[in-house]
């Protein structure tokens, strides 16, 4: 594996944004996509000071949409030697039996079938990549530890989880490496998009504590992208110092 590409979906914002940095710090070409063009070309100005950038206007839920990008790809692009399957959301914060059922559907679009979209997309070009090639998939601490109002989110990054883990039996012998990185609490626009656009919300999250920032999670994401070839690490499970578990509910009469 000579060339290093890392292909990052979910670029314009949050742990997508930041790792696009911190790979372009570290000389790699990217390939940046997201659905907002503005953030992307804003991006995509500030690091081609650095490395070779091809961005591409994509909704990963649009499966014709992500095999079209991937065959458009422009030579000098293709070998992807890394995919940080990073676009994600959570939406309804509110208990199960409360929320509007297109919520459901849009987090399994997004979290699973769009990630499923890239990576079945992408497989043939990591597996010709070969030794040292990685997939890392952003699941989350929702996708082990179960809290009120995760509901479909947390379900959705067990899915995440179980895939990466699966994957690796499949990919075993071509030299391609799969890790969950699983986040706890971190500052990005996440709570804004969960919260459908509150920010006094958002900002009550995160005040008063020491959440993860985003360039904190690029860290990991580069970290496990970088190692050896022969070390896979399958899930990592980041929480900040200050968020731990609250223990179970017990009903009362
Ligand atoms: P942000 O909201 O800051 O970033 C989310 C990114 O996902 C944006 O770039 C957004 O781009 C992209 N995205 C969302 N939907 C789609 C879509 N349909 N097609 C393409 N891109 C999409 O949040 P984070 O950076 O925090 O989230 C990144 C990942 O990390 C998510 O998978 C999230 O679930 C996960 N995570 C976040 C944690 C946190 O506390 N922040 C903790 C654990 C996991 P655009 O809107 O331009 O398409
Ligand atoms: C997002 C982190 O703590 O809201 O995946 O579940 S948390």
């Amino acid at each position: 594996m000579n060339s290093k590409i890392a292909f990052i979906t979910g670029a314009t914002s949050g742990f997508g944004r930041a790792s696009a940095r911190r790979f372009a710090q570290a000389g790699w070409a990217l390939v940046l996509s997201g659905r907002r063009e503005k953030r992307l070309q804003a991006l995509a100005q500030e690091l081609r000071a650095l490395v070779p950038v091809h961005t591409a206007i994509l909704d990963v839920r649009d499966a014709e949409a992500v095999k079209a990008v991937v065959e458009a790809l422009p030579q000098g692009f293709r070998a992807i030697t890394c995919l940080v399957n990073n676009a994600g959301l959570a939406l309804a914060p509110e208990p199960a039996q409360e929320v509007d059922l297109n919520d459901w559907h849009t987090m399994i679009d997004t979290n699973i079938k769009g990630l499923v979209n890239v990576t079945h997309a992408l497989l043939p070009t990591l597996i010709e990549s070969g030794e040292g090639a990685s997939i890392v998939n952003i699941g989350s601490i929702a996708g082990q530890w179960p809290y009120r109002g995760s509901h479909v989110y947390g379900a959705s990054k067990a899915f995440v989880k179980q895939f990466s883990y699966n994957l690796r039996c499949d990919l075993a012998g071509t030299g391609v490496r799969v890790t969950d990185i699983a986040p706890g609490m971190a500052e990005t626009e996440f709570t804004l998009v969960r919260t459908k656009g509150d920010q006094g919300a958002s900002d009550a999250l995160y005040q008063g504590t020491v959440p993860l920032s985003a360039e904190d999670i690029a860290e990991q994401i580069f970290y496990v992208a970088t190692l050896p070839a022969h070390i896979n690490i399958n899930r990592l499970e980041v929480m900040p110092t200050r968020q731990s578990w609250a223990g179970f509910a017990i009903e009362r009469d």
